[in-house]
C-alpha cells in the first residue's frame, strides 16, 4: 500500500531560469506548503536576476497536450496560471479549465516581471481578460496589472476598487490587489468580491528589490485552497507565507534578491547572519 498523495496541483507557467519567479517559483512554493505540483510549460525565458532577455512562447498545441495527457491521468485540487506566453496559449488553457469548474483556480494575471519588462502582449491581455478571469476562483493582480486588466486603452486610470469591481463583474469570484507597487508606506493588499471588500490587509514594507513575490502570493494560495481552506482564510495565510518567504530572501547574483520559500528549512543561524 502506498501513503495517500499530498493535494496535487496544477501550474500553468513559464520557465524562469533564476528559479525567483514562474514555474520554478511555483515549484517550491507548492512544495513547502505540503502540496505537489505538476507542471505544464507555457513559455521559456532566459534571464538573470537583473533582468529579462527574452521570452518564447511554447505552442499552443504542445500546452494543450501535456495538460491533457496529465489530466486524464492525475486527480488535482487547484489550478494556478502564471505567464501563458501567447493568446493561442491562454486560449488553449481556457478550454481546458473550462472542463474542470469544481476545481479553484487561480490567475495571477502576469504582464510584465517586477522589473516592468513586458512578458505579455495587449492580445494575450485582452484573451486573459475575456477567457479566464471569468473562469477564476480568484484572479491576483498587482495594481499596475489591476488597471491594465480591467481597463480599456482609452482610460489611464482609475480607483483599484473600480479595477476591482469590473474584473467581479467579468465573473472572476473573488480579485486580490496587491499594494506592492504603490507608494503607500505600508503594503496595502485588498481581497474584493461581488458584495464588497472581504479583507484588507497591511504588512510593513520590506526593504529591497524581489523578484517573484507574486508568484510566490498566488502559489500559496493555491496551495492553500488545495488543503481545504476558505478562499479568505488561503489569502490570509499566503500573505503571511509570502512576507516570511520575503524577509528571508537572498541575492544569489547581481540583481534583485529571491524569496526564500523554505524559510523554515534553513538552520536559525541565518536569521543571526542578516
Ligand atoms: O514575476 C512574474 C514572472 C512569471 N513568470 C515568469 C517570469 C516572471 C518574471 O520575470 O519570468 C516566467
Amino acid at each position: 500500500m502506498y501513503l495517500p498523495a499530498p493535494p496535487l496541483v496544477l501550474v500553468f507557467a513559464g520557465s524562469d531560469p533564476t528559479a525567483g519567479a514562474g514555474l520554478q517559483a511555483d515549484l517550491l512554493t507548492l512544495g513547502s506548503l505540503g502540496c505537489h505540483g505538476l507542471t505544464v510549460v507555457t513559455a521559456l525565458t532566459v534571464q538573470d536576476t537583473s533582468g529579462v532577455e527574452q521570452v518564447m512562447a511554447v505552442d499552443a498545441g504542445w500546452v494543450a497536450s501535456q495538460a491533457r495527457r496529465l489530466l486524464a491521468d492525475v486527480g488535482i485540487s487547484a489550478i494556478k496560471i502564471g505567464l501563458l506566453g501567447s493568446v493561442e496559449n491562454v486560449a488553449a488553457v481556457a478550454e481546458i479549465v473550462a472542463d474542470y469548474p469544481d476545481v479553484p483556480l487561480v490567475v495571477d494575471p502576469v504582464l510584465a516581471s517586477g522589473r516592468g519588462d513586458e512578458l505579455l502582449d495587449e492580445g494575450a491581455l485582452a484573451a486573459l481578460r475575456e477567457l479566464l478571469v471569468p473562469q477564476s476562483t480568484i484572479v491576483t493582480p498587482n495594481s499596475i496589472e489591476a488597471r491594465r486588466l480591467a481597463l480599456g486603452a482609452d482610460e489611464d486610470d482609475a480607483p483599484l476598487a473600480e479595477c476591482a469591481s469590473r474584473l467581479l463583474g467579468a465573473g472572476a469570484e473573488y480579485v486580490l490587489v496587491t499594494g506592492t507597487h504603490e507608494r503607500s508606506p505600508q503594503v496595502v493588499n485588498t481581497l474584493y468580491a461581488a458584495d464588497g471588500v472581504v479583507r484588507e490587509d497591511r504588512w510593513e514594507r520590506l526593504p529591497g528589490l524581489y523578484h517573484g513575490s507574486g508568484c510566490t502570493l498566488a502559489s500559496a494560495i493555491a496551495a492553500l485552497l488545495a488543503n481545504g481552506l476558505e478562499v479568505s482564510e488561503a489569502v490570509r495565510e499566503a500573505q503571511e507565507y509570502t512576507w516570511q518567504a520575503l524577509r528571508a530572501a537572498f541575492r544569489p547574483g547581481m540583481g534583485q534578491l529571491i524569496p526564500d520559500r523554505f524559510f523554515w528549512a534553513r538552520g536559525a543561524n541565518r536569521d543571526d547572519a542578516a
